[in-house]
């Protein structure tokens, strides 16, 4: 074995071990993080472009993953909105997340939201104009979006 080789393959266990998350995504808790910002699309479309990555769009459990979000979002002063995977499209008023249709539990949506405009609004945001507070927008609306996917564990690589 050459010594690239040998260098190569040292390198990927280390980055095995440590359960990093892959270039370009941010961890947080089990979970790894990739804000999309090359092209704004619908809620739909990001949902579809998320499961190309192996990813599901964002779905927040709990105010430490929002406010890393958040936080992250703040930091990038893109001035963007994201799409999360929220949504109350089959049952107005009951908000899902997309990946396992539970309810939220967890919410944080920015008063007076969820306000259903002109009674279409069915998908969630974390809306800049709300320092990144979440809002119910129409569906069709053209945003950024955050994939999440858990982080690789050790166990499930070497073992
Ligand atoms: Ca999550
Ligand atoms: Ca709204």
């Amino acid at each position: 074995m050459t010594p690239l080789l040998l260098a190569l393959l040292f390198c990927s266990i280390v980055a095995t071990a440590s359960g990093a998350c892959p270039e370009g995504w941010h961890q947080f808790a089990a979970s790894c993080y990739a804000f999309i910002d090359a092209q704004p699309l619908v809620w739909t479309e990001a949902v579809r472009y998320c499961s190309t990555l192996h990813a599901k769009l964002v779905e927040i459990e709990s105010s430490a993953e929002d406010n890393f979000l958040k936080n992250h979002a703040r930091s990038l002063h893109k001035n963007e909105t994201y799409w999360i995977g929220l949504t109350d499209a089959l049952v107005e008023g009951k908000f899902i997340w997309q990946s396992t249709q539970d309810d939220a539990v967890f919410t944080d949506w920015a008063p007076p939201e969820p306000n259903d405009f002109k009674h279409d609004e069915d998908c969630t945001s974390l809306e800049f104009g709300y320092h990144y507070q979440w809002n119910d927008a129409q569906c069709s609306m053209h945003y950024d979006l955050i994939c999440e996917k858990e982080k690789e564990i050790e166990g499930d690589l070497i073992g």
